[in-house]
C-alpha cells in the first residue's frame, strides 16, 4: 500500500450502496478507528452522516468478523466450519474450478455479486475481468434498479437527472416512491434549505412512513398505479393549457401522441386505478403545472414492480410537460450515474471472453437457475452480496444453494446466511482496508479512497482474491498481475466521457474529491442520449420492442390468488441485509413489523402487536402486526432485510417474493406480491 497509515483524523468515503457516497472523516487512536463522522469540507455530506456509519468502526471491529478462511465440515446451512490456509483455500476452488471447466465447461461457474461495497475496482473490477477470462456464465445485475432505469433511459436517453446540488433552488418537490430520510438523507437535508425559501415537499407513496412525516404533503395511492397518476396529472395540464409548448417543440419529441393519451386519463379515471381522489389529483396537477422550478425525486420502490418501466418512463414524461429541464433546480432524477461513467470495458475486459454468447443468468432469478438440471451451475461464487436473504422467492434459492453436487464458495465480512450453505467462506477486507474509488449514482462527485487502516487478520479484498486465483490458474501476468493503482488509472482513462476529463488519479490524491463535468456542467437538455436526441415522449425504440411506444398504466400480473398486496422494503436502520447482525442497529429496529389498515385487521379479527403468519405458494413467515392507518386496505408493508431467527421462527421476507422478472430491463419484482394473512396458532 502505498500510504503511511498514522492516527489522527483522516479522510475516508462510505463504501455501502447508499445514493449519498459520503465523504468520511476518520479519527485513529492507537491504530484503531475511535470516530467516524461526515468529512465537513465534502460539498454534499457538509459534515453530516447516518446514524449507521457512525458507528462503522463496530462493524469492522465486530467480535464475529471472519478473520481467516474456512472450510464447511457439518450439513449445508449449518454452522460448524474449521479454519483453513489461504493456500488450502485457494487450492481447493481451483481444483474444483479446473475439474468443473474440464466436464461441464466454464460455464457452469457462476459469480454471484452486488454492491455491499460500491469501490469500482472491488465491485466491478478485478472480480469482472476474472470471470470473463474464466468464461463462467455472465450475471444479469438487475436486482437494483434494472426496471427503473429501463425505464428512463427511454424518456431521457441514460441514467443522468439534475444535479442534486441544484435542488436547494427547487420550489415543489415531488418524492415519488422514494423513503428519502431513510434511503437518501443528504436529498432531505438539500430539499429542507429549499423549504426554508418557500419550497413545498410532496411524498407519493403506498406507505405513510418518516418521509412523510417530513414532507408538507402524503399522496396515498395503490401500489403499482403510479403511471396512471401521472397520466392524471398530464390529463389535467395539458386540458388547462399549462404545458410548456415553446420547451416542448424544442427538447421533445411526441407531445401530440403523448396528449392524445392523456386525454384518456381524467382524473376521475386516475382516481379509479390509484385510489387517490379526482380532485387531489387536479390539485397536485395544478402544483406542478404552476410551480418552478419543480424536482421529481423518483425511487427505486415504485419500480420493484411488473410494471416498473413503464412506471419510471411515465413519470420522467412530467418535466418536459412543463419545461423544467435547464432551469437551476427544475427537473427530475432517478439516477445520476451516466456523469461519472467510467472505462468498463477497460477495466471489465469483456474482450477475454472466450465465448461472448455464453449464457446469462438473472440474478432475480438464482433459485430457478441452481434448480435447472438441464444446464446445472456447478459452482458459484459469491461476494458483495447475500443472495440467501436479499434475493426474490428464497426458498428456492436455499434447495438450490443445498444441493449436494453445488459447490459454493463466500467471500463476505460475516458468516452471513448464505455462507452457511457455502463449502468454502473466505475473508473480506472492510473498505477502510483498501485502495479504491468510488462514484455515486446520486451526487457527481468522485473519490479516491486509501488505505486508512492495516489489514485485519488474514482479509483479503475482492480485488486481491481475483488477482490471485487468476495468477493461481495462470492467466495472463500482464493482465492480471497489476496494482489498485493501475485498475484505478484505467477506469479514469474514460474516451467515452467528456465530463471526466482532468480526472486523474494524481488530481484524485491532491483533492479526495472532484466533480464530473467541473464546476460547468452542460445543460441536461444539450446532452440527452436518445435516439433522436430529444426527450422522448413517444418513443419508437419502445414500439420496435413491442412496448407502448407512449406511456400507459398496465396492472400487475401477480394473480389475485391471495387478498393483500405486500411491499418488502428496505429499513432505516441497515443497508440492505449489511448491519442486521449488528446490536446497535437491531435494537434501534426491535423487530420487523408488518403494516395492516385498521378495518383489514378487524375484519380479520387481529389485534395490534399479534404475532401472524404471512404466506403465498413461495413461503411462509412469522412476523408482529402493527395495525394503523400507514396503509390502505389491501395493502401490507413491511421494512428490513432481516436474516434468519431460528430462535424466533423468522425467516427473512423474501421466503415471499416472486421470481418474475419486470417489464424492463430485467428488473426484480419484490413488491408486485400477494399474500394472505393467517393466525399463528402455537403450540
Ligand atoms: N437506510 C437505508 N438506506 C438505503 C438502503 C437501505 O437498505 N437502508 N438501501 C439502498 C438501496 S440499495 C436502494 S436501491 C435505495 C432504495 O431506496 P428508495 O429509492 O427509497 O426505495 P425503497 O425504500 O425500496 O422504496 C421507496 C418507497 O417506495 C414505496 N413504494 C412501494 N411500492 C410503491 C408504488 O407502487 N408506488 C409508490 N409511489 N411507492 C411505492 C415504499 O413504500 C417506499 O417508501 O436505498 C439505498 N439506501
Ligand atoms: N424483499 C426485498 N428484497 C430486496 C430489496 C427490497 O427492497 N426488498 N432490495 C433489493 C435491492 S434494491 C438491492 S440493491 C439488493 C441488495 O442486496 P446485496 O447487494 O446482497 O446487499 P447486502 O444485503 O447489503 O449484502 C452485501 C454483502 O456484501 C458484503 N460485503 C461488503 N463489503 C464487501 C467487500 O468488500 N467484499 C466482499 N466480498 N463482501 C463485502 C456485506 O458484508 C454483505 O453481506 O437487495 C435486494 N433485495
Ligand atoms: S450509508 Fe449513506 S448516508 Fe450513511 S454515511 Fe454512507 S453514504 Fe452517507
Ligand atoms: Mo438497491
Amino acid at each position: 500500500m502505498n500510504k503511511t497509515i498514522s492516527d489522527g483524523t483522516v479522510r475516508s468515503v462510505c463504501p455501502f450502496d447508499c445514493p449519498d457516497t459520503c465523504g468520511l472523516s476518520v479519527t485513529l487512536e492507537d491504530g484503531k478507528i475511535t470516530k467516524i463522522t461526515g468529512d465537513a469540507s465534502h460539498p454534499v455530506t457538509r459534515g453530516a452522516i447516518c446514524n449507521k456509519v457512525r458507528h462503522l468502526n463496530e462493524r469492522v471491529y465486530h467480535p464475529e468478523r471472519l478473520l481467516y478462511p474456512m472450510r464447511r465440515v457439518g450439513p449445508k446451512g449449518s454452522l460448524d466450519f474449521e479454519r483453513i490456509t489461504w493456500e488450502e483455500a485457494y487450492g481447493e476452488i481451483t481444483a474444483r474450478m479446473e475439474k468443473i471447466i474440464l466436464e461441464h465447461g466454464a460455464q457452469a461457474i457462476l459469480p454471484y455479486s452486488f454492491y455491499g461495497n460500491m469501490g469500482v475496482l472491488n465491485a466491478e473490477g478485478m472480480d469482472r475481468r476474472f470471470f470473463h477470462r474464466l468464461g463462467a456464465s455472465q450475471l444479469d445485475r438487475t436486482i437494483c434498479n434494472a426496471a427503473g432505469a429501463a425505464g428512463y433511459a427511454y424518456t431521457m436517453g441514460a441514467s443522468m437527472g439534475i444535479d442534486p446540488e441544484d435542488t436547494v433552488h427547487t420550489k415543489l418537490f415531488l418524492i415519488w416512491g422514494c423513503n428519502l430520510v431513510s434511503t437518501n438523507m443528504h436529498q432531505t437535508m438539500l430539499a429542507s434549505e429549499a423549504r426554508k425559501n418557500g419550497a413545498v415537499i410532496i411524498h407519493i407513496d403506498v406507505h405513510r412512513n418518516r418521509t412523510s412525516a417530513w414532507a408538507d404533503r402524503f399522496i396515498h395511492l395503490r401500489p403499482g398505479t403510479d403511471a396512471a397518476l401521472a397520466l392524471g396529472m398530464m390529463h389535467v395540464i395539458i386540458r388547462d393549457g399549462l404545458a410548456d409548448q415553446s420547451f416542448l417543440n424544442q427538447h421533445a419529441i411526441g407531445f401530440d401522441d403523448l396528449a392524445a393519451q392523456a386525454s384518456e386519463y381524467t382524473p376521475e379515471y386516475a382516481e379509479s386505478i390509484t385510489g387517490v381522489p379526482a380532485a387531489e389529483i387536479e390539485e397536485l396537477a395544478r402544483l406542478y403545472g404552476t410551480a418552478s422550478p419543480s424536482f421529481i425525486r423518483i425511487g427505486n420502490g415504485l419500480q420493484h414492480h411488473d410494471n416498473g418501466g413503464m412506471t419510471v418512463r411515465t413519470i420522467a414524461c412530467l418535466p418536459a410537460l412543463t419545461g423544467q429541464w435547464g432551469i437551476r433546480g427544475g427537473g427530475a432524477m432517478k439516477g445520476n450515474g451516466w456523469y461519472s461513467r467510467l472505462n468498463a470495458r477497460k477495466i471489465e475486459r469483456p474482450d477475454l471472453m472466450p465465448d461472448p454468447n455464453v449464457r446469462t443468468v438473472s440474478m432475480n432469478q438464482l433459485g430457478d437457475a441452481l434448480l435447472d438440471p438441464s444446464n446445472p451451475v456447478k459452482m458459484l461464487f459469491v461476494y458483495n452480496s447475500n443472495p440467501a436473504v436479499v434475493a426474490p422467492d428464497q426458498n428456492r434459492v436455499r434447495d438450490g444453494l443445498s444441493r449436494y453436487d453445488l459447490f459454493t464458495v463466500t467471500h463476505d465480512l460475516f458468516l452471513t446466511d448464505t455462507c452457511k450453505y457455502s463449502d468454502i467462506v473466505l475473508p473480506a477486507t472492510s473498505h477502510f482496508e483498501n485502495l479504491d474509488l468510488y462514484t455515486s449514482y446520486w451526487h457527481l462527485y468522485l473519490q479516491l479512497h486509501e488505505p486508512i487502516m492495516e489489514t485485519m487478520g488474514e482479509c483479503k479484498s475482492n480485488f486481491t482474491l481475483f488477482k490471485e486465483l487468476a495468477l493461481r490458474l495462470g492467466f495472463e501476468r500482464e493482465i492480471f498481475d497489476i496494482s489498485e493503482e493501475q485498475m484505478i488509472r484505467e477506469a479514469l482513462d474514460s474516451d467515452n466521457n467528456p465530463l471526466l476529463s482532468g480526472i486523474t488519479f494524481e488530481a484524485l490524491k491532491e483533492n479526495s474529491w472532484m466533480k464530473a463535468g467541473g464546476s460547468q456542467l452542460p445543460s441536461v437538455t444539450a446532452m440527452i442520449p436518445t435516439p433522436s436526441g430529444k426527450i422522448e415522449l413517444y418513443s419508437e425504440k419502445m414500439r420496435e420492442l413491442g412496448f407502448s411506444p407512449v406511456p400507459v398504466h398496465t396492472p400487475l400480473r401477480e394473480p389475485e390468488k391471495y387478498p393483500f398486496l405486500l411491499m418488502t422494503g428496505p429499513n432505516h436502520s441497515f443497508i440492505n441485509s449489511t448491519f442486521a447482525n449488528q446490536e446497535r442497529l437491531q435494537k434501534l429496529e426491535k423487530e420487523p413489523l408488518l403494516h395492516m389498515q385498521l378495518d383489514d385487521a378487524a375484519a380479520l379479527g387481529f389485534q395490534d402487536g399479534e404475532r401472524v403468519k404471512v404466506r403465498n405458494d413461495r413461503g411462509e413467515v412469522e412476523i408482529t402486526l402493527r395495525v394503523g392507518r400507514d396503509v390502505l386496505p389491501g395493502v401490507l408493508v413491511t421494512q428490513g432485510l432481516w436474516w434468519d431467527d431460528p430462535s424466533n421462527g423468522r425467516q427473512a421476507v423474501n421466503a415471499l417474493t416472486p421470481q418474475r422478472l419486470a417489464d424492463m430491463g430485467g428488473g426484480a419484482t419484490f413488491f408486485s406480491n400477494r399474500v394472505e394473512v393467517v393466525k399463528l396458532y402455537k403450540g
